[in-house]
């Protein structure tokens, strides 16, 4: 199915063709360990290509400024459904465009400009769109971080309370984009109700985690729950907001339409009903199960082969690797894995030396692997490449490049 609409295209467009036929080449050929990234089943990936894309719908399901929507609110209501099924909650958003969109509504939902909030430091594992500088989220509000201490590299609960009390912020935000530990969210919605803040939790990495019950859930401690449906969630790219108060949904739903977003990608929320949909089955909680056992393995296997992991090790689906016992940077190792058909990405580390461009880090995640159906003996041998090109890049290139070649090839990523 995925060649012929390719096929198609390439008859249609050839010149777009083509990029998607390199694009497909490259997913097929490459080993993915980028934490954030999947790969979709057919289903949520025909689904996003369909007539869908012709129709506006702003506004939501039975009340839009536009005719014509009787099809599409029967889609939205799905998506929606299925969102509360899944996560357990009584209210779900499903038309943020993206992780970053539903952050900024939740953030428009909840706050107002100047207010104080509390976000992970990006360079402690946290995300641009919870307070960095240089994001809309970090000019907007009163940004002040928090981290993880030190000595074990895991959220520091106790220097977060003492934050929190001396500033009393609004909003706390709770979430990361690199952080390989299970979040504690009783202890954040502790922080929270003491000093009288809302608690938002951005669960985008860890959401399919939740759907499998391998991570605890959010939704009984956060006030608002966001996240994104591309990543350990294994659907299209876009995001979502969840939550249990009728009064912060309509926020919420303000927020989005017509706060910060236009028209709802239609196509996109059918083609999250489709994943949901997919969450939903028992096949999902096993997916999410083999994603976490697949990082316990690797993080085992790269301490053998000499890496530090950040905090030691892995509660989830990532790995922060720590590369200067290799006498590299992050920059360098994610460069030089590029060219033996590894994918990842280098990044930062806790009180990292060097800039965020050249880090001293890299992340490896298990996501797309265990979609592509790699277990334990694979993650070993990932952690061997790793260590090989880590340790002598040039005279094991060749040989690493042909090894990641057939074991791409024994496991296709569609048939
Ligand atoms: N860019 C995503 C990640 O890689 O974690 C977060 O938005």
């Amino acid at each position: 199915m995925i060649q012929q609409t390719m096929d198609l295209i390439s008859q249609l467009d050839p010149e777009v063709g083509a990029s998607i036929r390199e694009e497909f080449a490259r997913e097929c050929r490459n080993i993915e360990l980028i934490a954030s990234e999947n790969l979709v089943s057919e289903a949520v990936m025909l689904t996003m290509g369909t007539c869908l894309t012709n129709k506006y719908a702003e506004g939501y399901p039975g009340r839009r400024y536009y005719g014509g929507c009787y099809a599409v609110d029967i889609t939205e209501e799905i998506a929606r459904q299925r969102a509360c099924q899944l996560f357990g909650c009584k209210y779900a958003n499903v038309q943020p465009h993206s992780g970053a969109n539903a952050n900024l509504a939740a953030f428009f939902a909840l706050v107002q400009p100047g207010d104080t909030v509390l976000g992970m430091d990006l360079a402690h594992g946290g995300h641009l769109s919870h307070g960095s500088p240089v994001n809309i989220s970090g000019k907007y509000f009163h940004i002040v971080p928090y981290g993880v201490s030190d000595d074990t590299e895991t959220i520091d609960y106790d220097a977060l309370l003492e934050t929190a009390r001396a500033c009393r912020p609004k909003l706390i935000v709770c979430g990361a984009s690199a952080y390989p530990r299970t979040i504690d969210f009783a202890r954040f919605r502790a922080v929270a109700d003491e000093v009288g803040a809302y608690l938002m939790v951005d669960m985008a990495h860890i959401a399919g985690l939740v759907a499998a019950g391998v991570h605890p859930s959010p939704l009984p401690y956060a006030d608002v729950v966001t996240t994104t449906t591309h990543k350990t969630l294994r659907g299209p790219r876009g995001g979502m907001i969840l939550c249990n108060d009728e009064a912060i949904y309509k926020k919420i739903n303000s927020a989005v339409f017509p706060g910060t977003q236009g028209g709802p990608l239609e196509h996109i929320i059918a083609a999250k009903a489709v994943c949901l949909g997919e969450a939903l089955k028992p096949e999902f909680q096993a997916y999410g199960r083999q994603v976490v056992k697949n990082a316990a393995v690797l993080a085992e296997e790269l301490v053998k082969q000499g890496f530090r992991l950040v905090s030691g090790g892995t509660d989830n689906h990532l790995c922060l690797v720590d590369v200067r016992n290799f006498h590299i940077t992050g920059k360098e190792f994610e460069r030089r894995l590029d060219e033996v058909q590894i994918t990842a990405n280098k990044n930062a580390i806790p009180n990292d030396p060097e800039t965020p461009f050249v880090t001293s880090g890299i992340r490896v995640g298990t996501p797309a692997v265990t979609s592509r159906g790699f277990k334990e003996p694979e993650m070993v041998k990932i952690a061997r490449w790793l260590a090989m090109v880590a340790r002598d890049f040039e005279g094991c290139r060749d040989q690493v490049r042909r090894e990641v070649d057939a074991l791409c090839q024994a496991f296709p990523i569609y048939q």
